[in-house]
């Protein structure tokens, strides 16, 4: 059976970055959705119309979708057709995942489900979290994994920046629990998503998550250890890759200030914590990319040393640029520990942050903050960052942590 948006019930539990796009693209796709959130001003905001997360055009499909009648919020579950948990799967300071949401989820999950649903878990998670949380709690006794409820993973692969783009258009890995779950879970993706729907079981689809992020961290790793030795050299990090990427098989990512968001700085630490003993490679990219902020703090400290407590200009403060997302930011962070370490007047410039967002200090005009500053620390590498004319770059002491000022 292939659903059919206009008699399919949709549940989405959590309305964040993955969740409330979903619920929208679904709700103009035809389905009934209501999404969940246990926060009230988040549920009050979406049946506004309005959104509480920056996305672009999210703003205008929300509106739209709530306006259809076809998208409600609300605090407590609905009974629904396909339940989709996408709710946050964090780290604990210890590095090892913090399952709580998931857990949650799927206790609510347990009083509403019936013969015939399908729960899907889209949010990332550590190895067996499908199998092992999700299919044991939400299923009310009784009723069977495969045969009377159908249980999958299928993990979120979307781009912040790209979300509505992406939910739509990215191939997507569906595993389930038992091959009809995947089977059910495969024909439901193929309602929305032009892109290709592959169907495996749920272990298979959590690593598959897993090793896209852990990939990539372990590239930029390298790109990050790269960009010290050739500071070491004398020598352009970034001129080097891009010669080295003329190669026709290889492909090196860029350097930055580390790796920030909610994604890849976070994810591969559910393999490692999963597989301690046999994961040195993806725990020591995750170790170098955690400590280029503390590499780009003591450049800017080196350097401020020929001034007399000079005026230090930040730019930028989220975690990838032109973005408002300050989660797990290694720009954040650098700014904190130069001030924290009290080695001048640190003035900071993000357009695209509010001082609801940022309150440590004051955030100052681009023309201010160049104004002022003796020495310019490039963090995040934000569209109106590149145009800074270099007859005022070269009057500054200029930490470039991304390369664009080259
Ligand atoms: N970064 C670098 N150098 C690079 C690329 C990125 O330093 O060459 C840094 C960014 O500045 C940022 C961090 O890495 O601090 C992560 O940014 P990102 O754009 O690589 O990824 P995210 O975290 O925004 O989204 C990732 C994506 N995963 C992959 O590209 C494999 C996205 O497709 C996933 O859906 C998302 O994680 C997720 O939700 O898991």
């Amino acid at each position: 059976m292939t659903y059919q948006p206009e008699s399919t019930k949709i549940c989405v539990l959590g309305l964040g970055y993955i969740g409330l796009p979903t619920a929208s693209v679904l709700a103009t796709k035809g389905y009934q959705v209501c999404g969940v959130d246990v926060h009230s001003h988040v549920v009050e905001t979406i049946n506004r119309g309005e959104i509480h997360i920056e996305e672009p055009d999210l703003d205008i499909v929300v509106r739209s979708a709530v306006g259809s009648g076809r998208l409600c919020a609300s605090n407590t579950v609905q009974e629904a057709d396909i339940y989709m948990i996408c709710v946050p799967t964090p780290t604990n300071v210890d590095h090892s995942p913090d399952l709580s949401y998931v857990e949650e989820a799927s206790r609510t999950l347990r009083q509403v489900v019936k013969k015939g649903d399908l729960i899907i878990l889209e949010s990332t998670s550590p190895p067996k979290t499908t199998r092992e949380i999700v299919a044991k709690l939400a299923i009310p006794e009784g009723l069977t994994v495969g045969g009377d409820v159908f249980v999958a993973h299928c993990p979120e692969r979307v781009l912040p920046g790209r979300i509505l783009l992406e939910v739509v258009q990215n191939d997507r890995v569906v595993g389930g629990v038992t091959p009809n779950c995947a089977q059910k879970a495969k024909e439901f993706y193929e309602t929305f998503v032009s892109g290709n729907v592959y169907a495996t079981n749920d272990l298979a689809a959590e690593v598959t998550k897993l090793v896209e992020n852990s990939f990539r961290d372990v590239n930029i790793a390298f790109a990050n250890e790269l960009s010290i030795l050739a500071e070491r050299w004398g020598i352009d990090a970034w001129e080097v890759i891009e010669l080295a990427n003329r190669h026709p098989r290889v492909n090196i990512l860029t350097p930055g200030p580390g790796v920030g968001g909610h994604c890849i700085s976070v994810d591969p630490w559910f393999l490692v914590h999963s597989e301690p003993d046999h994961t040195p490679l993806i725990r020591t990219a995750r170790e170098v990319n955690d400590s280029k902020p503390d590499y780009i703090v003591r450049r800017v400290e080196a350097l401020a040393k020929q001034f007399n407590r000079p005026k230090i200009g930040c730019l930028g403060l989220t975690y990838k640029p032109d973005v408002d997302d300050l989660r797990c930011s290694p720009s954040l962070e650098i700014v904190r520990k130069l001030v924290a370490n009290d080695i001048g007047d640190i003035l900071v410039c993000d357009p695209l942050i509010t001082e609801e967002q940022f309150s440590d200090l004051p955030l100052f005009s681009l023309e201010r903050l160049l104004e002022e500053s003796q020495i310019l620390v490039l963090l995040t590498d934000h569209k109106p960052f590149y145009n800074i004319p270099k007859n005022i770059l070269q009057e500054k002491v200029i930490v470039d942590s991304r390369g664009i000022w080259r």
